[in-house]
């Protein structure tokens, strides 16, 4: 298995440019709901139609998993995609929304892209290898105490009318810190707590597609990854990434 990182950086770009196209005119695109408060717009589905094209003309060995497309019949070794992450950021104008790409082998994160077309930013991570940002090497933050620290959430399960709405949460771990961010896409909320602009960011009732990259760029950068009870893993339905430092004061609080 070779992968080159040069490679995928051109195919993530291009599909970058493609968002783009429609971000630059927003009024003349398509949105449409796929469930009550889900929006999807002509752009995620043209992003993710040209990533599974070009990723499996590059690298058919591999399947695909896709938020709007689903799964073809390889999953062992896939590519794990959201088009884009932060649809209804996008939607209205704004800039924190992101092209997520992992790939997973045998149930192992090996290659994570989340590339931010509208900041230009594109931060990547290879397992074991560490993470960058526009070619710079990144680490989380040095902040130990949870009463100076930067937190950042989402609240994805309030659209899905589960009684677990993250709001208690929110303002039982709110109270004990400085900064509070929602930024509206978990898989750029993961890169800024692997960039140390934030110090640790949690959510609930998540997919793979939006943290699977994401969570690889946060390990690599030296971020604890856990459910809220400090077990280690990947787990979207209940996902934990803290630089290290804060896990301990933000556990008993989860
Ligand atoms: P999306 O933009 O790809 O849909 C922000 O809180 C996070 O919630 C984003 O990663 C967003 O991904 C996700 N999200 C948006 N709508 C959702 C829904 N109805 N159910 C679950 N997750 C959702
Ligand atoms: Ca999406």
């Amino acid at each position: 298995m070779s992968i080159s990182p040069v490679i995928l950086e051109n195919i993530i770009r291009e599909a970058g440019s493609i968002a783009l196209g429609y971000f630059k005119n927003l009024d003349t695109i398509e949105v449409s709901k796929k469930k009550p408060r889900d929006f999807v717009t002509e752009a995620d589905i043209a992003v993710e139609k040209y990533l599974k094209n070009a990723l499996a003309h590059e690298y058919p060995q591999f399947g695909f998993w896709g938020e709007e497309s689903g799964q073809s019949a390889n999953q062992e070794s896939r590519w794990i995609v959201d088009p884009i992450d932060g649809t209804h950021s996008f939607s209205k104008g704004q800039y924190f929304w992101g092209i997520s790409v992992a790939l997973e082998i045998n149930q192992e994160l090996i290659f994570g892209v989340v590339y931010a077309p509208a900041l230009d930013d594109y931060y990547c991570a290879e397992k074991g290898k560490g993470a960058w940002k526009n070619a710079r090497s990144i680490k989380v933050s040095s902040e130990d105490n949870l009463d100076d620290a930067m937190i950042a959430t989402g609240f994805a399960c309030l659209r899905s009318y589960l009684e677990e709405n993250n709001l208690e949460r929110f303002c039982r771990i709110a109270q004990k810190t400085t900064g509070h961010r929602r930024f509206g896409s978990a898989a750029i909320d993961l890169c800024l707590v692997a960039d140390g602009q934030v110090d640790a960011f949690w959510e609930q009732e998540l997919n793979l597609y939006d943290v699977a990259a994401g969570a690889l760029i946060a390990a690599e950068a030296g971020a604890t990854v856990t459910d809220f009870k400090g077990n280690p893993g990947i787990f979207p339905k209940q996902i934990l990434v803290t630089n290290g430092k804060i896990l301990g004061q933000l556990l008993p609080l989860m």
